[in-house]
């Protein structure tokens, strides 16, 4: 397999470009620039695969500079910055990598939950400054999740693992997604509006893309209510990030805690001046034993795919036909 040229950002994690490596021809795009548009111009006619993270934004104009391109193994369960409809459209393949992170997703927003919640990094905080002996105790917190009703919009395989720990603290589960799911019998509302009226806190998981653009709006937030608290670990690009703000900053809702954003890694400057709000630099899949499951997944769905064998996880839009 050693003729087959494979594209990658040099950024992509060295497990990963390693053992693309040791099979493959393996080209590494240099940073955004012009540096890379010029090295995209000479490899574009022979390359056959990318591999690729958020980092750089498949597009189907992106995507239509790669005459023989025949699969893109995408680095993250979620696909948003890979054109999949065209990718379907044009014969191109696309895997992500799903499973593999579903559990560590969960802990992580489980843990984002309670932080925000129980103002567990202010209270530490309160701490380190030394205002224990000198102010008295950190104050009580206003929010709890005793007798609180949670919603998840998104309850596919990382929701449903939110909902199962959710499950042993006691709380009531509602959610919302486009269709009723099959398997679990938590109550479902057919409006994103409807699910925030439900509930005290709203968990995102929802996917990225332009489905759920800015889905999660002022209505959302106003339904959502004053004593109510916005958990994200889905995708910035569902949330309306000024009506957030907006939100925060005039009472509409209590608090949020966050592990995405709009423009990663860009945050706005207005959410890092709230008191109660937490922000993660999306951790979510973030340990070595979980990126190292997905990068596997990344090169075992390149070498199957060039091996004649299929890919292992392709996406609803790119269906694998023997
Ligand atoms: P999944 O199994 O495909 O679940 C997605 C769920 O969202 C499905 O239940 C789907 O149900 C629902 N949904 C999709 N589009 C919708 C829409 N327009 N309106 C309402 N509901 C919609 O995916 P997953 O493995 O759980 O991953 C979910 C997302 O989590 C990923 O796409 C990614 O963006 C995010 N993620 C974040 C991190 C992090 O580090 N923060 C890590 C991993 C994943 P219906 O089809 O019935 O609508
Ligand atoms: C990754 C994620 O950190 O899987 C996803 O959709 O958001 C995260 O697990 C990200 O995709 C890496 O670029």
């Amino acid at each position: 397999m050693k003729s087959i040229k494979i594209l990658t950002p040099a950024t992509m994690m060295p497990f990963v470009a390693d053992q693309l490596a040791e099979t493959f021809t393996l080209l590494k795009l240099p940073a955004p620039g012009p540096d890379r548009d010029k090295a995209i111009t000479e490899w574009a006619p022979d390359v056959r695969g990318i591999a690729v993270a958020g980092h750089l934004a498949c597009s189907a104009e992106m995507l239509a500079r790669f005459p023989k391109l025949e699969i893109v193994a995408n680095f993250g369960v979620g696909y948003d910055s890979v054109d999949a409809k065209w990718a379907g459209q044009h014969g191109i393949i696309v895997t992500n990598t799903p499973d593999v992170l579903t559990d560590e997703v969960a802990d992580t927003c489980l843990g984002l939950l309670l932080m925000t919640v129980r103002e567990l990094p202010q209270s530490e905080q309160w701490l380190r400054a030394g205002n224990w002996t000198g102010k008295g105790p950190y104050p009580l917190t206003h929010n709890t999740l005793r007798g609180k009703k949670i919603g998840i919009f998104g309850l596919g395989r990382i929701g449903k693992a939110i909902a199962k720990r959710l499950e042993a603290f006691g709380v009531e589960i509602a959610y919302h997604n486009r269709s009723k799911a099959a398997d679990v019998s938590y109550p479902y509302h057919d409006s994103l509006v409807g699910l925030a009226k439900a509930v005290d806190i709203l968990v995102s998981v929802a996917p990225g893309g332009p489905e759920t653009f800015h889905l999660i709006n002022a209505d959302v937030f106003k339904a959502l209510g004053p004593q109510g608290t916005f958990i994200n670990i889905g995708r910035g690009s569902a949330v309306d990030e000024p009506a957030l703000i907006k939100a925060l900053q005039d009472g509409t809702i209590y608090a949020a805690g966050l592990d995405v954003f709009e423009n990663e890694p860009q945050v706005p400057a207005e959410f890092l001046t709230l008191d109660r709000v937490v922000l993660l630099p999306h951790v979510g899949s973030g340990s070595h034993h979980t990126r190292n499951l997905m990068g596997q997944l990344v090169v075992d769905n390149l070498r199957n795919f060039f091996a004649g064998k299929g890919p292992i996880t392709p996406v609803a839009e790119t269906p694998w036909k023997k």
